[in-house]
């Protein structure tokens, strides 16, 4: 009984497609959506399709992301509460990361090659009989601190949404992505790490991305990807939403 009901949750899941899709498409600044849709988040080429190879070089910013000279940077004092709003509600169960990546020039001119340092991760709100209960289910936003210690200067801002309903099978995991631009003012002089690049931060094994969330019904779950910046800060179980 339980087993069929899994297939069939498996099976809603993957055909309504379009439906639990999203796009990151605002940044929220201390409790404010600022500007428009994508002038400070870059637009995707992709329509609301999530990447699901993860040595694409779309891992970094999603489709067409590569170049900002499109897309706005929005200046905010290290220690700020950021944020992003999606055009949907989180649809699909799993997790919302976010990672920092200091641009080498400006925020519009950075690929977003270089080392990303993971600074927020909302994981589960609570395991139970019935499997993973997601923090961000259903949810149209999140919101987390830009840790104080940031130095100053323009870096990307890349949203992770890792959505596991077909992850049960390698490559079926999905990954939302998208990347705002912003100019990080004040005296931070922490050094962001541990970094990580995309593609490479994931190897598409790892227990966080390969798993079958239905059944048997898992009583663990391992985020992807590496420890928090600064060290010692923990992952969130709840979600402060807009
Ligand atoms: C969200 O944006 C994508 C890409 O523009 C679009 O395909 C989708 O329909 C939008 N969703 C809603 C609810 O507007
Ligand atoms: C970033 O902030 C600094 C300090 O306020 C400012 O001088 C600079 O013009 C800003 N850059 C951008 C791209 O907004
Ligand atoms: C859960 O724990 C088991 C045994 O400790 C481990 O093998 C498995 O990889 C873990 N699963 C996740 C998703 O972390
Ligand atoms: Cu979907």
């Amino acid at each position: 009984m339980k087993n069929i009901f899994s297939v069939l949750l498996v099976l809603t899941s993957t055909l309504s497609p379009a439906l639990a899709h999203w796009n990151y498409d605002e940044l929220i600044v201390n409790g404010q959506i600022v500007g428009e849709p994508y002038q400070y988040i870059r637009r995707t080429l992709n329509s609301n399709s999530p990447i699901e190879n993860v040595q694409s070089i779309d891992m970094r910013c999603n489709t067409g992301g590569a170049s900002g000279k499109n897309t706005q940077t929005y200046t905010v004092k290290a220690g700020d509460e950021l944020g992003f709003a999606i055009n949907e509600s989180f649809g699909h169960p799993g997790p919302q990361q976010v990672y920092l990546s200091k641009a080498p020039g400006t925020a519009a001119d950075y690929d977003g090659s270089g080392g990303w340092a993971k600074i927020y991760s909302l994981t589960t709100s609570t395991i139970n009989d019935k499997g993973l209960q997601w923090a961000g289910d259903g949810m149209k936003s999140f919101r987390f601190n830009l840790p104080s210690s940031t130095p100053p200067g323009e870096y990307l801002l890349r949203a992770e949404g890792l959505a596991l309903h077909g992850a049960g099978t390698k490559g079926g995991a999905q990954f939302y992505i998208g990347c705002a631009q912003i100019n990080v003012t004040g005296s931070g002089n922490g050094s962001p790490g541990p970094l990580v690049k995309f593609p490479g931060a994931y190897a598409g094994e790892e227990p966080g991305i390969l798993i079958g969330i239905y059944w048997p019904t898992p009583t663990n779950y391992t985020v992807p990807g590496p420890a928090l910046w600064p060290a010692g800060t923990q992952e969130q179980h709840s979600v402060k939403q807009l």
